[in-house]
């Protein structure tokens, strides 16, 4: 007999999921701590990096960042996960800003959704710009050396050899693993 889903959410696989959360508004160890708090509410919390200090990346005249990386596992479905992140960053006080690279309580960026390649008007994963990004690649690394990019069959531990910049800019907090 055909297998015949009934379209619940619990009948979807729950799913690995790399987050990238960045804040550099307000009480930013707070900020990362809340996000995780609320993301944790809402689906499983594997792994959390440490919290490095990061230089602004794009628009340079703005404070610095406390970035980290997340793995969670989840059955939300993409654009679900969306929902909820933004839904995070809106509680949490994120406005939206006129100029791109404003400063913010608090990004969540979905990084990688299990090995699927998503694009649609909402939504790009994996995310466009992360090869680029040492505040991005170094607490990645951390977490999952391995973790293969399915679209550049890179690790992510490569990734990060490879960066022209190098990774300067990006230093960890003491005290936090
Ligand atoms: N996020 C950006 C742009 N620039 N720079 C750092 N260091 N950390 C970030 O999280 C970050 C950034 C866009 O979301
Ligand atoms: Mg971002
Ligand atoms: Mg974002």
């Amino acid at each position: 007999m055909k297998k015949v889903s009934s379209g619940k959410l619990k009948d979807y696989k729950a799913v690995n999921v790399y987050l990238s959360l960045g804040s550099n508004m307000g009480d930013r160890q707070y900020n990362l701590n809340e996000a995780l708090r609320l993301i944790a509410q809402r689906a499983k919390l594997f792994e959390v990096s440490s919290t490095y200090e990061t230089e602004p990346v794009g628009n340079p005249d703005q404070p610095r960042f406390l970035n980290l990386v997340a793995r969670i596992q989840t059955r939300l479905a993409p654009l679900e996960l969306l929902t909820l992140t933004k839904g995070i960053e809106a509680k949490m006080g994120r406005v939206k800003e006129d100029k791109p690279n404003a400063p913010r309580p608090i990004d969540i960026d979905i990084l990688f959704y299990g090995d699927q390649v998503i694009k649609n008007r909402q939504l790009t994963v994996p995310h466009p710009r992360l090869m680029e990004r040492a505040f991005v690649l170094v607490p990645l690394a951390e977490i999952a050396p391995k973790l293969i990019h399915p679209v550049s069959g890179k690790s992510a531990e490569k990734m990060l050899a490879e960066l022209k910049q190098g990774v300067q800019g990006v230093f960890k907090l003491p005290g936090n693993g």
